[in-house]
């Protein structure tokens, strides 16, 4: 078991007892031809939110995955990359696991914590089997996102629990139609990208954010994140990295009280600020990239959980003219 899943359990036992825009292409390898479901360059996938849904193919090859995740909706979306136990499809998923995570959102804006803790128990045991595999961070209505990791054959589901008007995106409509979630198949193929290069190398660990390596540069960014540590909280949220424009003195404290899906307005859709994309919750001792356009001007890198000031997961950066 990976170190992330069991922190997951361990989470998931505590609650049951106490209650990226456009951005440059990938790498690519001399000797490979293009064989990717759905564009020419290696590695590359494109997928898109189209209300609140995602559009995608259903079977790539393995290796280092290039997301171009175009969010062509109204709303802010996410991208997160599960991969769920073998036994466990996505009727499955949708009722054993997102349903209870309405019912709870349910019972906290109705204040009643008993039936917040009555569902949180009706959570099944296979959650603290399920993979994170990082995906496209927060991204605003209409921009592009583009997020690289390394997939290794097997089936995996996108997911995006963003909120509208107090549903989350992942909560099935109703009449056994499927939330904002998406399965796919790597295949053992290798699509034969190779792994980008960075511009700026950041750490995650349970307390901070650090930057280790380059810097954020007005132009093209290619950002790699490395997950020092991996913890699972309270909210069964993880480390990951989000990235956000700063345009006045209040946004980094309304983009942290934001980022707690709990609350009634949090993580819900439109955000109080700008997000450009970043890399969502991956295990211990692995890394990803992210690749985003930036002008000058002010950012802020957070990770979306609760009180991300408090915990120290936030990082301002200032981007300098050229
Ligand atoms: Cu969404």
């Amino acid at each position: 078991m990976l170190p992330g899943r069991r922190l997951l359990l361990i989470s998931v036992l505590v609650l049951l007892s106490a209650c990226g825009r456009e951005t440059v292409p990938p790498q690519v390898a001399a000797d490979s031809s293009p064989q990717s479901a759905s564009s020419g360059a290696p590695g590359l996938v494109t997928i898109r939110a189209v209300g609140m849904s995602f559009q995608g193919p259903e079977t790539i090859p393995a290796g280092w995955t290039t997301f171009r995740f175009e969010n062509t909706s109204a709303m802010v979306h996410f991208a997160m990359i599960d991969r769920p136990p073998a036994q466990v499809d996505l009727q499955t998923f949708d009722e054993q696991l997102m349903a209870p995570f309405q019912l709870a959102m349910d019972a906290m804006n109705a204040n009643d914590e008993a039936a917040v803790n009555a569902a949180y128990a009706t959570f099944p045991a296979w959650v603290g089997d399920l993979e994170r595999h990082g995906g496209p961070g927060l991204l605003s209505a209409g921009l592009v996102g583009q997020t690289t990791v390394f997939l290794a054959p097997g089936r995996y589901v996108l997911e995006c629990y963003v909120k509208t008007d107090g549903v989350f995106h992942t909560t099935s409509p109703g009449n056994g139609q499927l939330g904002m979630v998406l399965e796919f198949t790597v295949t053992s193929e290798d699509n034969g990208a190779l792994e980008p290069r960075a511009n700026a190398r950041f750490t995650l660990s349970n307390s901070g954010i650090t930057l280790e390596e380059g810097a954020l540069r007005a132009g093209s960014n290619t950002i790699r994140v490395d997950f020092a540590e991996q913890q699972a909280l309270p909210s069964f949220v993880g480390n990951d990295i989000h990235l956000l424009q700063l345009s006045g003195p209040r946004d980094l404290q309304a983009a942290a009280e934001w980022m707690d899906w709990r609350t009634p307005d949090g993580l819900q859709s439109p955000s109080p600020v700008r997000f450009l994309g970043g890399i969502q919750d991956m295990a211990a001792g692995r890394h990803g990239y992210f690749s985003v356009d930036l002008e000058p001007g002010d950012y802020a890198l957070m990770a979306e959980v609760p009180e991300p000031l408090g915990m120290g997961l936030v990082l301002p950066v200032s981007v300098s003219g050229p």
